[in-house]
Parts: C-alpha cells; structure tokens; sequence
C-alpha cells in the first residue's frame, strides 16, 4: 500500500533532527491518511445480542449502586476502534443503560448530544430542560448539548434503553465536559404534545418557540402509526422510512447524529446503498437479517448491530406475515455539514 518509501529508509540522523525540531516527513504517511479510492475504516460491522447483554447489565445493578455509577451503562464498544476506546464508529457511542424501580441518576449537562430508545420496562422518565418525559418502548427522547437531563423510575421493574451519544467526536473534537446540577424544577409538558399533529406548529403571534429543540420526545406509538399509514397509503414505496426532525425547522432533530424509524413490510429485503456515513440499526420490533458485506446478523427484538460507512447493506424482514420495525441511527448530518457526504452506486463509481 506504502509505495512512497518508508520512514526506515530515511537517515537516523537526519530522523532525529526532524524530530527534535517537531517535524515529520508526509511521504512515508500519505497512502494511509489518504488511501486509495475509499477510506479504510476501522469500524468494523458488530452486533451485541439483548439476550446476552441483559444478564450482565442486571448483574451492574448488583454489582454498582447508581449513587456510585451515576450512569449505569454496558457501553456497546467496536473491537475494530479498540474496546477501551467506547465508540461504535468514529462518531458514535452506544450503551446500554439500567435504571432500577426507585432510583435517580441526577441532573447534569454535557456538550455532546445524546438520545434515548427506550428498549424495556415501563415506569421510568428523563427530564429534559425541565420537561418530564415518560419513557415507553420504542420512545426517542432528545438529551441535546447543553441541555439539563435527569433520569428517574416510579415503576417497579428495571427498565433498560439504548443511548446514542456524539461523544467520541466531541471528545476528538476536545470539547468534551459535564456540568452537574440540582435537581430540575418541573415545568409543564412532557417532551413531546405541543407538536403530536404533524405538519402543525404551536405559534405564538410573536414567532416560534425560540427552542433550538422544540420537540424533546417522539414516542414510538406515533412513530409506528405514521409507519404504517405510510405503507398503506403508499403501496409503491421502496423504503417505509421516517426521519426524526426538528419540527419548527423540518431538519434533523440533532445537529451531528440522524435517527430514523424503519418499517420493513412482510417478506421486504431492502437494499441500502453504500453511504459515507456509519450506521447503526436496533431493533424495535419483528425479526430482520443484517448483511454487511461477508457479515450476516439475525437481528431478534432488542438486538442491536453497526455498519462502518462506504458499505452496501441488505435489510431482509425475517417474517412473511408481519412487518417488523428498525430503529436507525448515522452519521449522515455530520457528513453532510462537512460536505463529505456520498452515496455510492453499486459498481462502486
Ligand atoms: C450520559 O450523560 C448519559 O445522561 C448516558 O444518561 C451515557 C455516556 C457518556 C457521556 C455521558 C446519561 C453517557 C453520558
């Protein structure tokens, strides 16, 4: 791959000079910051299975109080980046977080973005800038940058969600810090009623909420609803998918994460283009086949998996007779703010 000579081949003496003065030749380096025709990921396509994941992490609550943990999560980590280095691609982090009935994990802030899919238990809730947010299966709720988040659990069974974090490239970023606080003052609202109508907005007579996030949880009720509407009324859809937006502005609902809700119809195998950015798929409902290139995953109910970018995948509903529902994760608005956002053919042009 290296054919622009190696850093061996340069003098010892002349090596020491460079370095003792911070300097560094480019040309031994080049084909690796710059590889040929595509990059080189190290993320590499993962999956951690729920039934497997879920013993352990009751075993946390065991193991570690939350006064002690905080946050009490088995984070889901790629080998191809190193497990210590807790990302699932270069700009994701997964984990998995318990939260037992009568337990509060306090209030604090943070600059990088997190989200929430709720993955088992009734009975729990985040609250976000003030705003009490229950958490059932399937909701997506919004902890953005910067904004105060605290969760709690008033039901009597542990609950369990899947957080999705920009944390590894704000760390890379060297941005990465929390601020703890009090516990919030609760303020009217839940997350998510002042905009359940799609396509309409509350409007004040003077402007718009002024929220840079308006809408802080979408639950999986209506998600699943508007999927389904979608695949009845449009029988020629290719891919019954939404995108979770912002609804005042009608972008992502975050500024460096997407998140999307995927209905595959009965028997569907879906192909999905190769696309620069990574991606992550769980599980919500029914039974789904990943393939990654070589890599096949069954993908049961709460089963999560990860796909580096640049890579053709191929969605198969393991059902002929029910749909089943993904919910997706990428680093597309990223991509696309860089303007290193692509999609690929499929000869690879
Ligand atoms: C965080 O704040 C939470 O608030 C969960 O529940 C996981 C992982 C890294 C950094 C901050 C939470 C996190 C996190």
């Amino acid at each position: 791959m290296n054919d622009l000579g190696r850093l061996e081949d340069l003098p010892a003496d002349y090596l020491a000079e460079l370095k003792a003065l911070n300097l560094v030749p480019l040309w031994p380096s080049l084909r690796a910051v710059l590889p040929p025709g595509q990059p080189r990921p190290n993320t590499r396509a993962t999956f951690w299975a729920y039934k497997a994941l879920k013993p352990l992490l009751l075993k946390a609550g065991e193991l570690t109080p939350i006064e002690k943990a905080e946050r009490r999560v088995l984070v889901l980590a790629n080998p191809g980046h190193g497990l210590e280095s807790m990302k699932a691609s270069a700009a994701m982090y997964l984990g998995m977080q318990l939260l037992l009935p009568g337990e509060w994990a306090p209030s604090h802030r943070h600059t990088p973005n997190a989200v929430r899919m709720v993955v088992e238990g009734e009975g729990a809730w985040t609250t976000v800038d003030g705003e009490k947010c229950p958490m059932s299966r399937g909701d997506l709720i919004l902890t953005p940058t910067g904004l105060w988040h605290e969760h709690g659990h008033d039901g009597d069974q542990p609950v369990v969600w899947l957080d999705v974090l920009d944390l590894p490239l704000v760390y890379y970023m060297e941005a990465s810090y929390h601020i703890n606080g009090q516990r919030q003052t609760q303020l009217p609202g839940r997350g998510d009623r002042a905009y359940l109508g799609g396509g309409m907005v509350p409007t004040p007579v003077f402007g718009r909420s002024g929220k840079a996030y308006p809408m802080l949880r979408y639950p999986w009720a209506q998600a699943r609803a508007a999927l389904e509407a979608l695949a009845a009324d449009r029988p020629d859809l290719g891919a019954v998918q939404i995108t979770y937006v912002n609804p005042e502005t009608g972008g992502d609902a975050q500024n460096i994460l997407g998140f999307y809700a995927l209905m595959l119809r009965p028997g569907q195998t879906l192909q999905l283009p190769a696309r620069s950015p990574a991606s992550v798929f769980h599980l919500i409902e029914g039974a789904v086949e990943v393939a990654i290139e070589a890599q096949r995953f069954t993908l049961a109910e709460a089963d999560t998996c990860c796909a580096p970018g640049y890579t053709p995948i191929t969605l198969r509903n393991g059902s002929a007779t029910a749909p089943s529902f993904v919910f997706i994760a990428d680093e597309a608005p990223l991509h696309r703010k860089l303007g290193v956002y692509e999609v690929r053919e499929a000869n690879g042009q």
